[in-house]
């Protein structure tokens, strides 16, 4: 089947039928009747998840009903410890997607434009297409307000992005956080987005080309709107609250927000600040945080079409499956909701990597980051990645899931002129406040506003900012060593890209915070 003939068919919205002589897609290395001349390069299905903190079974979360998640756990590897650069949507999928730190693409905000700002960063669907990928993508995988200029970045599909128009809400009301209507699946975007996705499936098991088909679900971001049956799975008086409300001890207010993102629904009581937000009533707490959860579910079961689909076209043993969400997510702990922060709820996201030949339903808790992932799907493609990324390969883990090869992952969030890097070890995360500094500038020490060191052996919640106590004194040291040398280095790198000329400290565009509490 040809290019032209798979296009037609994969670019009409529910009219797949392809005629005409195919050459059913069973080549695969793990088919012995495959000749050399038949060897197809791994497909890949890349599945992207906005806002979705590891409230799955899987990762040991008692309330989640979440049956495909686990069921992808089984077909690979579940990450433990993954942590995104940036814990909002255009740095995280803008830094992921290159493969590259958010400092060394000028990427910090929903604006920001890498093809703009760093005109040599490749994109990774765009290094598959052009290796003889089919590219396509659906939903939300770059920010779109990312590419206001180029929505979309047609630079990284082969076939035109699909669209995938529905409404937010079924219920009229105005703007409401959360939504219980008892509607079908597709009456929202998620549901529309898996339909399409299984039609590309069953339309790319006709080709004879490689793809990567990567497919963005937009929830549990909110509004958390979901259907009813999802909300049906929890009991709300059961939905447990977050433990811990408050600031840890000895804070740095930086590290804090007044969660802006929420409170602009109409049926979210008004709050101004840090302290209203905290202090939120218990049945509002408790209603969103059932929402969230209805709204995993609901994209769990869309995830559950996708593999069907791929297990129906007979693709899942020559498919990479690399299930991500773009950050983690605040549900009232330390007082906060959404995401925008340091702290381990907001950084620490979901991950499985399910590759041919690699291990299968094993966990590990190697310490990995988003920008390993670039160079893990070049290595399993065969597909040579671009000199100067910022990440590991996985595939050592991937295939030893006890093997280590990140001491650290680094992460940002600023306030801002004032920004936060963090390095988070497998026990510790130390957060340097830093003032009118980013990496690609030499760091002076005296910049430093305020540090914060968490032992998550001792205390998960985060209720404690040991940097100061005596205890620690060695392992704050040693780990603020640690952080001025990866400044140091990416600094180094960052010549080669020249952002500093684009963003001078000294005229530094960084919004204006000041009072962000
Ligand atoms: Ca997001």
């Amino acid at each position: 089947m040809n290019t032209k003939i798979l296009k037609k068919c994969l670019i009409g919205f529910g009219t797949i039928a392809c005629t005409g002589t195919v050459t059913p897609f069973l080549c695969s290395a793990q088919n012995s009747n495959t000749s050399d001349k038949d060897f197809k390069k791994l497909n890949i299905l890349f599945i992207a998840i906005d806002d979705l903190r590891p409230v799955i079974s899987v990762y040991g979360d008692k309330m989640a009903h979440t049956p495909n998640f686990d069921r992808l756990a089984k077909y690979g590897v579940t990450f433990t410890n993954n942590y995104c650069q940036m814990a909002l949507s255009g740095p995280t999928r803008a830094s992921l997607l290159t493969g590259l730190r958010p400092d060394q693409i000028g990427v910090w905000s929903l604006q920001g434009n890498f093809r703009v700002n760093n005109p040599s960063a490749v994109s990774l669907p765009e290094i598959l297409k052009n290796s003889g990928y089919e590219t396509v993508g659906m939903g939300k995988i770059y920010h779109p307000l990312d590419n206001k200029k180029y929505r979309d970045d047609p630079q990284s599909w082969s076939l035109p992005y699909i669209k995938t128009p529905a409404p937010t809400y079924m219920i009229a009301g105005g703007r409401k956080a959360t939504e219980c209507a008892d509607v079908p699946d597709d009456a929202y975007e998620d549901g529309i987005i898996a339909k399409r996705g299984v039609e590309m499936l069953k339309g790319f098991a006709k080709s004879d080309k490689p793809f990567f088909l990567a497919i963005g679900f937009k929830k549990p971001h909110a509004p958390y709107v979901a259907p009813k049956k999802y909300w049906d799975m929890y009991d709300r008086d059961k939905m447990p609250l977050a433990e811990y409300q408050d600031m840890s001890s000895d804070p740095v207010v930086y590290a804090y927000h007044p969660s802006n993102e929420l409170k602009v629904y109409s049926d979210i009581p008004p709050f101004h600040s840090y302290e209203d937000t905290k202090h939120m009533d218990e049945a509002t707490q408790r209603r969103v945080i059932h929402a969230y959860y209805a709204c995993v579910s609901y994209i769990d079961a869309q995830i559950g079409k996708l593999l069907d689909a791929l297990e129906e076209q007979g693709m899942a043993q020559n498919t990479i499956i690399v299930m991500w969400s773009d950050h983690g997510y605040h549900l009232g702990d330390h007082g906060l909701w959404n995401k925008t922060s340091n702290f381990e709820t907001s950084t620490r996201t979901a991950m499985m990597i399910c590759a041919p030949g690699m291990k299968r339903n094993v966990y590990t808790s190697a310490v990995s980051e988003y920008v390993d992932i670039f160079p893990t799907i070049c290595e399993l493609a065969g597909v040579k990645a671009p000199a100067n990324l910022d990440g590991k390969s996985l595939v050592p883990v991937l295939k030893n899931p006890a093997k280590k090869i990140n001491k650290y992952a680094f992460g940002q969030y600023n306030r801002g002129k004032i920004n936060g890097y963090s390095c988070r070890n497998s026990r510790y995360r130390l957060v340097e406040w830093v003032k009118d500094f980013r990496t690609y500038v030499p760091f002076e020490g005296k910049q430093i506003v305020g540090v914060e060191l968490y032992d998550y052996e001792r205390d998960p919640l985060e209720t404690r900012n040991v940097a100061k106590e005596p205890e620690y004194k060695k392992i704050a040291e040693q780990m603020q060593k640690d952080l001025h040398i990866f400044y140091q280095e990416q600094y180094e790198k960052s010549k080669l890209f020249n952002i500093s000329k684009l963003f001078p400290i000294a005229d530094t565009n960084l919004d204006d915070f000041d009072n962000f509490l």
